[in-house]
């Protein structure tokens, strides 16, 4: 008995430093104490249940935002062991709150989720809430434990009894902690629809009990990842019906395969291994391109779709307009960073490669229509890339891309420093003209766009290359694009893109946004691109003057000075309303303006976004442009 007690200490001592460290650095266990950590301890907790579910002990988890922004997560599941573990003389489900990565050493077999990016636990989150409360139901008793920025508060004990059985997880993040306390429906509406896609079956029911408005969502796919593929096709248009989906087990790889072609020109293939996003693909990606190739360049040829004389489609021509989602499950990956975000597991290349070819090629023969569909569009794709290839060599040569030459619209700064340098891209030449009196030509550059910018996402690259606002652009910044692009290049650690505060203004800020997305996605990324925020209104009382952003600034500044003695108050339908002094003070001041800095960190957002806005579909387009100036509010500033 004295020996276990003598355990029991020394083990507490241990828990409580582990659970220090936790909230020392938390960075390093959640990746930031920013939105994005805040959000992500819902997803630690969420992934325990999501285990559960793969587990098929569960098949329902409810998550609620409740009016203090503290989150509740319920499975109905086995609920969590409240037994005495041996090892440590405490009941399983404190371990599991109270133990770094006791998930992972416990753990009884199966594919972990292990906690999504950073798999660091039920225990991480109860470190850094200032409350967390779970509730197991086992049939029988409802237990209760409650804890304290990570030592518990109470014992384990029975506060009722139940015919349920599963796990309910209540916690508060922790104000000491985290910079950003309120959670953004939004984000984890995207992240669980995600979720429920990948695991097919379970239902995910999202409740906002905040109000300003009460909101509930819930997702359920039978078909799972099938289903998830045809989503991101709702607003392309397919080239066949059928949307391909295998999952077979292959030396321990769990695989699941779905995929559809349409009729754009990008690739969207999405990879997942344990539910875990690899952005950055990996071995189970190169089994998936290099199975793809293979099995469509066999199928043509035993078809004689291919020309003896002709050469074998490339894993881009297959992959045009290609819609895909990779899942697989491994027991032990392996990732080449602590980002997840690439796997290096070999097994996982054969498993995915031969899994593929074995049910694509049955796949393409029992729908030989889609069997001849997809090639030819991976011959198009062909003839196309050459000519590109063409193009662009041409283009090169004529060193547009390369010369050093700047464009004859853009009216340059002095400064050399790029880290000091800003460009304007600005909607109009009339727009164009008053930023330029109104920059401070040092440090600032104007570039004016003419009218509609090229939809990038509607033509090939010979014909974007040669569109004359989208040449200034590339050689105005300096990087280049695609493979060439080179963010050591870039001449400006700003581009601030400049637009009408009005729907056409949004339709050519995306057009922008796009373009970058497609052609320079890293500007993006690495946080090089901003949105100017011109001023909606202006009022005048006396000498003062005062500017709104918004209808809601425009109330309290009504409201703060009165409404008497003021003159009209002037609204702005374009930047070419205000005169130079006007347009630096409002939008181009650093000292007074306001930047939204674009950060696309979730590329699945910003891929069903861009399409939204960009395929041929009109009813989805206008939905997004209501959702789109949400969106870029929410942006960090
Ligand atoms: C709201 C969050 O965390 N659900 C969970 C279970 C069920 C088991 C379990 C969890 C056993 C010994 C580690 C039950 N019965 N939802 C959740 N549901 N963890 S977490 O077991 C954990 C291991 O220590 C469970 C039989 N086996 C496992």
């Amino acid at each position: 008995m004295s020996e276990i007690t003598q355990e029991y200490s020394a083990d507490n001592i241990q828990v409580l430093e582990g659970l220090e460290a936790v909230r020392k650095r938390p960075g390093m266990y959640i990746g930031s104490t920013a939105a994005k950590g805040l959000h992500h301890l819902v997803y630690e907790i969420v992934d325990n249940a999501v285990d559960e579910a793969l587990m098929d002990a569960c098949d329902e988890i409810n998550i609620v935002i409740h009016p203090d922004n503290s989150i509740s997560v319920r499975d109905n599941g086995r609920g969590i062991p409240t037994g005495i573990q041996v090892q440590t003389g405490l009941p399983a489900v404190e371990v599991i709150f109270t133990v770094l990565h006791a998930g992972g050493k416990f753990g009884t077999g199966g594919y972990k989720v292990s906690g999504g990016l950073h798999g660091v636990g039920a225990s991480a989150v109860n470190a850094l809430s200032e409350w967390l409360i779970v509730r197991v139901y086992d049939g029988k008793n409802i237990h209760e434990q409650k804890f304290s920025r990570g030592p518990k508060e109470t014992e384990l004990k029975i506060v009722g009894e139940t015919s349920e059985t599963g796990t309910h997880v209540h916690f508060k993040p922790d104000a000491e902690i985290f910079e950003e306390l309120e959670y953004s429906f939004d984000t984890l509406k995207q992240r669980l629809q995600e979720t429920a896609f990948l695991t097919k079956g379970l239902r995910i029911n999202l409740t906002d009990e905040r109000p300003d408005p009460h909101r509930t969502r819930s997702y359920c796919y039978e078909g799972g990842i099938k289903e998830f593929v045809g989503h991101i096709n709702k607003n392309k248009t397919p080239i066949f019906d059928e949307i391909f989906y295998c999952e077979a087990k292959h030396e321990n790889v769990l695989t699941e395969i779905s995929l559809q072609h349409n009729d754009g020109f990008q690739e969207t293939t999405y990879s997942f291994v344990n539910n875990i996003n690899t952005t950055d693909g990996g071995t189970h990606v190169t089994g998936f391109r290099a199975g793809l190739t293979k099995t469509i360049n066999d199928y043509a040829r035993k078809f004689n779709l291919l020309k003896e004389n002709e050469k074998n489609l490339s894993s881009e021509d297959v992959r045009e307009g290609l819609t895909a989602v990779i899942s697989i499950k491994v027991e032990e990956p392996q990732f080449e960073s602590q980002t997840k975000a690439k796997l290096n597991n070999s097994e996982a290349r054969t498993a995915v490669e031969s899994i593929l070819t074995e049910h694509l090629t049955y796949f393409l023969e029992e729908n030989p229509v889609v069997g001849r569909t997809i090639i030819e569009k991976s011959l198009m794709a062909a003839r196309a890339r050459e000519a590109a290839r063409k193009a662009r060599e041409l283009v090169r040569r004529k060193s547009v891309l390369e010369s050093g030459r700047l464009p004859g619209k853009l009216s340059d700064c002095s400064e050399k420093d790029p880290a000091l340098c800003e460009v304007f891209l600005v909607e109009g030449d009339s727009a164009g003209g008053s930023a330029k009196l109104a920059r401070s030509p040092h440090t600032q550059a104007i570039l004016p766009l003419r009218g509609k910018i090229m939809n990038v996402e509607k033509a090939r690259l010979d014909k974007i290359l040669g569109n004359e606002e989208i040449k200034a652009m590339i050689t105005a910044f300096g990087t280049g694009i695609h493979e060439d692009f080179d963010i050591e290049k870039l001449r400006y650690h700003k581009i601030v893109i400049m637009t009408d505060a009005d729907v056409d203004g949004s339709h050519i800020r995306t057009l922008l946004l796009t373009f970058m997305y497609r052609f320079m996605p890293d500007l993006i990324d690495d946080g090089f691109v901003y949105i100017a925020q011109p001023p909606l209104y202006k009022v005048e009382k006396g000498k003062n003057e005062f500017y709104a952003y918004n209808d809601d600034e425009l109330k309290n500044i009504l409201n703060e000075i009165g409404r008497d003695g003021i003159k009209p108050i002037q609204r702005y339908k374009g930047l070419g309303e205000m005169d130079a002094d006007q347009l630096w003070e409002t939008t181009m001041d650093p000292e007074r303006r306001i930047l939204l800095r674009v950060s696309l960190d979730d590329a699945i957002a910003a891929d069903l976004i861009f399409t939204q806005l960009m395929g041929d579909k009109v009813e989805p387009r206008r939905e997004f442009i209501q959702e789109f100036a949400s969106q870029v509010r929410n942006l960090d500033v």
